[in-house]
């Protein structure tokens, strides 16, 4: 991504807030997994939304933004150069490619944020700190914007705090023209992933095959992390949501069910498709597959504008039903619930959930996904067809529609 876009979305933030405020963000630390062993470095998102900084040589720094009369100052702190520790954990980014990525001049090193903190705390400029205080649970454990907000009620009682995570999920919501770029290549390279799994896939093959099949495709285009842990299942383990297995083996008769996304330029995509492992779908498998098909068609053509973001999921589900109805498997609305499981109309980017202000009407510049899942035991068929969902002026844009989804297409590549 362009510095130009992290810096406008910097801009935007500062918009929202008075003089006398600063703005503290925190790339994060790594998580102990056990031991001295620790888990993969994930930047933090809000972070990287605001600094174009992220990866493993980002641990640690800190983006501090004074808003002054004279207009905002801003600083990052990043770990000086160490060349024992760079030995072992990598090289450090230095002061010119943060300047580079981010587009900030201000650049310093870690042991100099107390003592510069400090120095604003007490030059009585300042009223405010703002901090992403997000918690996904109210017990969760405390992150370190958590734990700076203790350190600063206990030596600076006299400032205020705020949250700025309801105003960067605001800006987040809305997708700039490079975001979309972005989704769109994790897509084609997610696409290209699927269709490779369909048409490794045969009866008796395992769900680590299928993973292996879709890792290396991703490999191929440098994509090393997907957007999310890759749900590839088969048979019986689709009616597991989120199945995290990978011993699975797929017999003749089978449906696969690949619920996955690339990332590109860190934009994650999150696409469903469900096939029959033989390359035929079944006679049962093509009514269901065509129902949910049916739906999201309908879905794609009435998504615009000022509809109420809540009604993706209700007016699936009640197309689904009169498909379900046809096909005999429903007799009356409640009977629906035994084959929906889930809604699916979240919206996508920096995180597969993605964090946006979604309570209202649907907007030009939101991607969200339409998932359409039905899961029918008694068949023992289960599949989910999620798309993702660009909104325009006046409709919207199916951004995964290549990805083959009708029967057609699906038996077709997987006769290749
Ligand atoms: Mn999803």
């Amino acid at each position: 991504m362009d510095k130009s876009f992290h810096i406008e979305n910097r801009q935007d933030l500062y918009k929202n807030f008075e003089e006398g405020t600063i703005l503290l963000l925190f790339a994060g630390n790594p998580i102990r997994m056990s031991a001295d062993a620790f888990y993969s470095f994930y930047t933090n998102r809000n972070f990287l939304y605001l600094t174009g900084l992220s990866g493993s040589n980002t641990k640690g720094f800190i983006f501090m933004a004074q808003l002054k009369k004279t207009g905002p100052e801003e600083k990052i702190y990043i770990l000086p150069p160490d060349m024992l520790a760079e030995r072992w954990d990598g090289i450090r980014l230095k002061e010119d490619e943060v300047k580079e990525l981010s587009g900030i001049e201000n650049i310093s090193f870690i042991e100099n944020f107390e003592k510069d903190f400090h120095a604003a705390m007490n030059s009585g400029a300042y009223h405010t700190v703002g901090l992403d205080l997000f918690k996904l649970k109210p017990g969760e454990s405390d992150d370190v914007a958590h734990s700076f907000i203790k350190y600063i009620d206990y030596n600076y009682p006299f400032m205020k705090t705020l949250n700025l995570y309801p105003q960067i999920r605001r800006q987040r919501t809305i997708k700039k023209p490079c975001e979309v770029e972005a989704m769109r290549k994790a897509i084609e390279i997610t696409g290209q992933a699927i269709e490779a799994m369909m048409k490794a896939a045969k009866p008796g093959i395992y769900e680590y095959e299928l993973r292996a099949c879709f890792d290396d495709v991703l490999a191929r285009d440098r994509v090393f992390m997907p957007g999310f842990p890759p749900i590839i299942s088969v048979g019986e383990n689709n009616f597991s949501i989120h199945y995290d297995g990978r011993m699975g083996r797929a017999e003749d008769g089978d449906m696969v069910l690949n619920d996955v996304g690339a990332r590109y330029d860190e934009v994650g995509c999150d696409v469903s498709r469900g096939w029959p492992v033989n390359g035929k779908f079944s006679e049962k498998q093509a009514l269901l597959y065509q129902a949910a098909y049916n739906t999201s068609e309908h879905m794609f053509k009435i998504i615009k504008p000022g509809m109420p973001m809540k009604d993706v999921d209700r007016l699936a589900k009640e197309y689904v039903y009169e498909e379900l109805k046809e096909i005999g498997l429903c007799q009356s609305w409640e009977d629906v619930n035994k084959y929906i499981w889930h809604g699916g109309a979240h919206h996508v980017g920096y995180d597969t959930h993605d964090v946006v202000e979604a309570q209202g009407e649907i907007r030009p510049g939101m991607i969200f996904c339409v998932d359409v899942g039905i899961y029918c035991q008694e068949w023992g068929i289960g599949f989910r067809l999620e798309d993702n969902c660009l909104v325009t002026e006046d409709g919207c844009e199916n951004l995964s529609r290549d990805i083959p989804r009708t029967i057609e297409e699906i038996e077709r590549v997987m006769a290749k």
